[in-house]
């Protein structure tokens, strides 16, 4: 009996340490089930040698316990003293570790994040030795190692000598300090504001862990819409205890910072960035701030856009405004990242062509310790948008990229959405600004200014679910986010690949289909959502669902109306030297590829074009039943995602299956949603009923214009 009660006990404790809720991410380490390699893997990390006792080789130490625990069930046995000895040696290049066959412009190439992992034989052993110039270059090696043996790759012939292409791999996390999260989709912020700094939740420190397994090395805690409490000295003791956390993981924290706080907290009757006494304020702010965080990474700021308070409130530039924040932070080598995502109500003109106009006159006016910040396109981060044009457009500026990894107009946390192809498309594309082959990731590199100063910045999707992300396929966006940060040359395939054997299983069935579902999904996306180069036509505010009807909002640009301009005669933006004339910001080879309706690629017709409904496309259907086509098919792409995870049931765990398996149903129900209330809605103006071959829509478009959704998430500021 009570042997039967202990065997019940186990099996419960053996599920339960099983059940898979998401939390591990991608550093699950599950058992290697492949007798060889496991054979393999436990000889290579049978005897460890760490060489150096900083927190951040601990932090190497217990991740590589911790991974051969659980993948390899064998506890290494670790040696602090002789470098020569161990199947693996980890630590910085120095009196006991030698570089091997690194030459020293390796070593210097590889620069303080940088790693190399090299195996070599030594008395007839393999000996995998990882190194780097710093710690924090070691524990990425360490992550790159576990990451390699996660994937099942061998580890007998390693020469891999790795360093970020970026030097500013951050997230922006878009929390606000009462725990909502603007545009997050994931719960409430994971910084519990109240409780700090004298609680530290261990899911900081997964936190840290998890950024620092792909590269993250920076993290900007509050909302652009920014609260000047924040900066207040009881807030700063709650940011020095975070920093406290991260600094080993090799993460900086960053804030953004209201520009109106001089007034607001420092009880002075202005901001202006001109005014002595207001600069003074921000000098001996920064003072305290790096009195306590002295690695302070420096502030992000929104300024004049959406309300939020800026210099051209005192008749001032942005440069003026990120000038004055510079010197402030410069003395302890803090930077300032001020952002280009501005447009004004006052303004009539496109709102594609503000921040542009706003910014390129001030192009050489900011100081050395300013990047600008711009969104990978000019309007706000759609499915699809053409590059914005800034970049190319501010050679003497270090452009700073702003993508968004929280899914706000991307399906939200209902929808299956690989972002990386839409990353590497932004990162891809052409500015031809100094000819052919300047890229946009060129610009933000730097490589094309010239420029120090490099990064890209990702907005988190990361809240208080206990999967992190809400649904289980955004933790793959977090990911490819910080793979490219590392090295935007990766291809999607190649990410999607690591990730879903890390989080899910190395079965190769599993691995080709839901591969496959990942790398399709973001085109359907926009194929049953905003097909063609239609944007902006989601319910306003919430931005959840769609609502191309909304024309009653207070400014011009808050209304879907706005973006797709359908009337009688057509539909579509026209940007082209016929209407708003925001096809001149870009470079002329860049703008020829859009800048006739004839040959203007497909994907962005509407973007730049108002085009006749009867229009021929280049398929021979007319631009409305092509509409109708790509609606009908993104919806009908979506069952086919469904079949195909239905099909995945017997690879992975239950739970996780199952919250997939629900979540594409949503999906699905708003797929059909989407076309159908989009298609019912351009009937009216189109006067062109959807042709009989599909399957109409059952409900009427009043229906879908009475739909409210009060309590939507992430639209709480
Ligand atoms: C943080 C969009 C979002 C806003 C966001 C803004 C920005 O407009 O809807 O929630 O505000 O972009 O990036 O500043």
């Amino acid at each position: 009996m009570k042997k039967k009660l202990l065997a019940i006990v186990f099996i419960l404790l053996v599920a339960f340490v099983q059940a898979e809720n998401g939390y591990d991410l991608w550093l699950r380490y599950p058992t290697i089930k492949n007798k060889m390699l496991l054979a393999s893997y436990r000889l290579a990390l049978q005897q460890i040698s760490l060489q150096g006792n900083s927190a951040t080789i601990q932090i190497a130490k217990e991740e590589l316990l911790k991974a051969s625990q659980n993948m390899l069930g064998q506890t290494p046995s670790f040696n602090t003293t002789n470098s020569n000895y161990g199947s693996l040696v980890i630590g910085k290049i120095g009196a006991s570790i030698t570089a091997g066959p690194l030459s020293k412009n390796d070593i210097k190439d590889i620069g303080e994040e940088g790693f190399s992992i090299i195996t070599s034989m030594v008395n007839g052993k393999a000996q995998i030795i990882i190194t780097g110039n710093t710690d924090v270059g070691v524990l990425y090696g360490v992550f790159h190692l576990l990451r390699l043996m996660q994937t099942q790759n061998d580890l007998y012939k390693l020469h891999i000598i790795s360093k970020p292409k970026l030097k500013l791999r951050l997230l922006d996390h878009w929390d606000n300090l009462n725990r909502t999260v603007e545009r997050g989709y994931a719960g409430s912020s994971i910084w519990d504001w109240h409780k700090l700094p004298g609680y530290i939740n261990q899911r900081y420190i997964d936190y840290a862990r998890a950024n620092a397994s792909i590269g993250i090395n920076g993290t900007v805690l509050n909302n652009v819409n920014a609260n000047s409490t924040i900066l207040t000295a009881p807030y700063l003791l709650k940011v020095k205890a975070l920093a406290d956390v991260f600094r080993p993981y090799g993460i900086k924290v960053y804030l953004t910072a209201r520009f109106s706080s001089p007034i607001e907290i420092g009880g002075l009757k202005t901001a202006d960035p001109l005014n002595e006494e207001v600069r003074l304020w921000w000098k001996e702010k920064a003072k305290e701030i790096y009195a306590i965080i002295p690695d302070f990474g420096g502030f992000v700021v929104k300024a004049n856009s959406e309300g939020q308070p800026g210099p051209q409130e005192y008749k001032r530039t942005h440069a003026d405004g990120a000038d004055m924040l510079a010197d402030a932070v410069a003395p302890y080598d803090g930077i300032v990242i001020w952002r280009a995502f501005v447009y004004a109500a006052q303004n009539p003109i496109d709102r594609h062509k503000q921040a542009y106009e706003d910014f390129v006159p001030l192009d050489g006016k900011f100081k050395s310790n300013v990047m600008v910040q711009v969104k990978n396109g000019a309007i706000d981060f759609m499915p699809r948008e053409p590059f914005h044009p800034l970049f190319g457009a501010m050679p003497k500026t270090p452009l700073m990229m702003e993508f968004q990894i929280t899914q706000e107009y991307t399906g939200q946390s209902t929808s299956l959405v690989y972002l990386a192809p839409l990353y590497k498309e932004v990162l891809n594309s052409d500015t031809y600004s100094s000819g052919k082959g300047s890229t946009v990731a060129k610009v933000i590199d730097g490589s094309l200014g010239n420029h120090i100063l490099n990064g890209m910045a990702g907005v988190a999707n990361i809240g208080s679910d206990i999967n992190w992300c809400g649904h289980p396929f955004a933790q793959a966006n977090w990911y490819a986010y910080g793979r490219l940060c590392w090295d935007y040359t990766l291809t999607s395939n190649t990410i999607a690949d690591e990730w879903l054997r890390m989080t899910f299983t190395n079965e190769e069935k599993f691995i080709a289909t839901t591969k496959n579902m990942m790398l399709v999904s973001r085109e359907i996306l926009v194929d049953y959502m905003n097909p063609l180069g239609l944007h902006h036509i989601m319910g306003t505010g919430h931005h959840y669902g769609p609502a191309p009807w909304i024309n009653d909002q207070s400014r011009p640009e808050w209304n879907p109306v706005y973006y797709h301009k359908a009337d009688s005669a057509g539909i579509g933006f026209d940007r082209s030297v016929t209407g708003s004339n925001a096809i001149a910001q870009y470079f002329p080879a860049a703008q020829r590829q859009w800048a006739d309706v004839g040959t203007c690629d497909e994907k962005y017709l509407l973007w730049f074009h108002h085009v006749p409904w009867i229009y021929t496309m280049k398929s021979g259907r007319t631009l409305w039943d092509e509409l109708c086509f790509k609606y009908y098919t993104g919806a009908a792409d979506v069952k086919k995602m469904q079949q195909d995870w239905d099909a995945m049931e017997s690879f992975i765990d239950k739970e996780r299956f199952r919250q997939v398996s629900q979540l594409l149903s949503i999906q699905y129900e708003e797929a059909v949603w989407w076309r159908n209330a989009c298609l019912l809605y351009f009937t009216t103006v189109s006067k062109m009923p959807i042709p009989a071959q599909y399957q109409q829509p059952d409900k009427t478009l009043d229906y879908y214009k009475g739909l409210h959704f009060p309590f939507a998430p992430g639209n709480n500021n």
